[in-house]
């Protein structure tokens, strides 16, 4: 339902530091619900596709390696104002410039680097929602 989902993915940085288990407590004491969940890969040219809005931005070819340089968790998210609460948790692009307590503030090493993905309008989290997920895995 429009309005209530948003999409997010835990990047490579913060699956590494190994902060999965961490990240997903904050987002379900948020009052997230977990619809649809897995632990991935994105290939370059998936990470690419993914990015494309980006394609003319001077950061795009070091955003799409990092993102395909390690495993990643996609999931949907379900709440009332889904889009705009999940980024008011996870802060600032830059984590020198989230608010304290935010899942950047706390795991987040850099702008690039910055521990997870927060879809930023319906339509988006929805587009990037059906990009990972089939019908079938949204529960
Ligand atoms: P957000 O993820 O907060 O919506 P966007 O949409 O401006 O931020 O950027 C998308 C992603 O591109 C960010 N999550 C970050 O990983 C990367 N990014 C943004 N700005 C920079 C930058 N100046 N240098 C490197 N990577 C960046």
């Amino acid at each position: 339902m429009a309005g209530n989902r948003t999409f997010t993915m835990i990047k490579p940085d913060a699956v590494k530091a190994g902060h999965i288990g961490a990240i997903l407590k904050m987002i379900n004491d948020a009052g997230f619900r977990i619809v649809s969940m897995k632990l991935t890969k994105l290939s370059t040219e998936k990470a690419g596709e993914f990015y494309e809005v980006h394609k003319e931005r001077p950061f795009y070819g070091e955003l799409v390696e990092f993102m395909s340089s390690g495993a990643i968790v996609a999931a949907i998210l379900e709440k009332d104002n889904a889009v705009e609460d999940f980024r008011t948790l996870i802060g600032a692009t830059n984590p020198a410039e989230a608010a304290p307590g935010t899942i950047r503030a706390l795991y987040a090493t850099s702008i690039g680097e910055n521990a997870v993905h927060g879809a930023d309008s319906d339509e988006n989290a929805d587009r990037e929602g059906n990009f990972h997920f089939a019908g079938t895995e949204m529960f």
